[in-house]
């Protein structure tokens, strides 16, 4: 659990990296007009969020020097906390367009307010160059520096390399032959485990002067990959049975004729007569369509399945957990992090 005085912590330092970001455009002659546009698209697609990934870097440093770290450790990891956050914003900024998605957060995705539309590629954009703004304001004098640009670098191509299949795996006429769990597999690794829980530990492990050749950063990704994966399905779970109100968002998957968990299962266990039904109703634009999936869903008990797989998965998510090698890593980096995800509601 977050503490709620390490949630504070984190938020104080939101509006002083703002800042930062704001004076560094005077290096690049931005005008009045630009810089009140560039605070407008961070406060709108970065704050609102649960910030889990962003707070887990400090609470991972903490596991891994115990409450002794110093205020200046505490601020990096803070600062590459943010970091990610801004990562986040900057796919999810475009995550929405590409996804035809109406709502991010309890408001409208941002793409979607007056005067934005396809701005928001560009916005997306510069979200990604604060990022390294930031890490050169901070770590430039750091040995570890370039260690972390190519973190990002690596978790950012991983991600739209996820995003790429998603994506054409998703054409508009529809083929359900084209889905099957290896692909569903790549897909959810590359576009969610690698930058929502590898990059917050690796992070942690470079701010605390681990080197990326030190055996945790394998032990991380062993675990936090397939635990990313785990996190990934349960979106796309809430993604049809989610309550909007918790989780911020409407779904777009059966419309969006996505590769998701949920249509996989479905076509593992459907008939002949109801394959016809999801050839015939899945990837379609109306809500009629979708409704007709979701009732042949409800038959096939797909809810039931993910129960079954959700408590299958924590259960040898525990149990890898279990046998992490103490004199490597603190395994309750690991917990924490299965911990706040956990039968998630949102
Ligand atoms: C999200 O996949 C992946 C990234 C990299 C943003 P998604 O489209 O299922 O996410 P969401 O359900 O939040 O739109
Ligand atoms: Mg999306
Ligand atoms: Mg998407
Ligand atoms: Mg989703």
């Amino acid at each position: 659990m977050t503490s709620k005085s390490e949630l504070e912590l984190f938020l104080s330092l939101y509006e002083p990296l703002k800042a930062q970001i704001v004076s560094d455009l005077e290096n690049f002659e931005a005008n009045q007009e630009m810089v009140e546009r560039i605070k407008l698209v961070m406060d709108y697609s970065i704050l609102g969020g649960k910030m889990n990934r962003g707070i887990s870097v400090l609470s991972t440093v903490k596991l891994i020097k115990g409450e002794s770290i110093t205020k200046d450790l505490q601020e990096k990891a803070i600062i590459l906390g943010w970091c990610i956050e801004w990562l986040q914003a900057f796919f999810l900024v475009a995550d929405d367009i590409m996804d035809d998605s109406p709502m991010r957060r309890g408001k409208p995705a941002w793409y979607r307010n007056d005067n934005v539309g396809m701005i928001a590629i560009n916005d997306s954009f510069l979200i990604e160059s604060f990022i390294f703004r930031i890490l050169k304001i901070h770590f430039r004098q750091q040995s570890y520096y370039i260690d972390l640009i190519e973190l990002f670098h690596e978790v950012i191509y991983q991600t739209e390399l996820g995003q790429m299949l998603d994506l054409i795996t998703s054409p508009t006429s529809v083929n359900l032959d084209l889905f099957n769990l290896d692909k569903h597999h790549f897909i959810v690794k590359y576009k969610t485990s690698f930058y929502s829980f590898y990059l917050p530990v690796a992070l942690a492990l470079l701010a605390c002067g681990e080197t990326p050749d030190s055996k945790s950063f394998d032990i991380s990704r062993d675990i936090l990959v397939p635990m990313g994966v785990y996190f990934q399905v349960q979106d796309d779970y809430l993604d049809l049975y989610g309550d909007v109100k918790l989780t911020g968002k409407v779904g777009t998957d059966i419309k969006d004729n996505k590769c998701s968990w949920l249509v996989i299962k479905a076509l593992s266990k459907c008939n002949p007569e109801q394959r016809k039904i999801l050839d015939l109703h899945y990837g379609k634009k109306s809500d009629e369509d979708e409704a007709i999936v979701k009732k042949l869903y409800q038959e096939l008990d797909v809810q039931g399945m993910f129960l079954e797989y959700a408590n299958e998965t924590e259960a040898h998510l525990n149990n890898m957990i279990s046998n992490v090698d103490k004199s490597e890593i603190n395994p309750q980096i690991f917990y924490s992090f299965l911990n706040k995800i956990s039968h998630r509601q949102k």
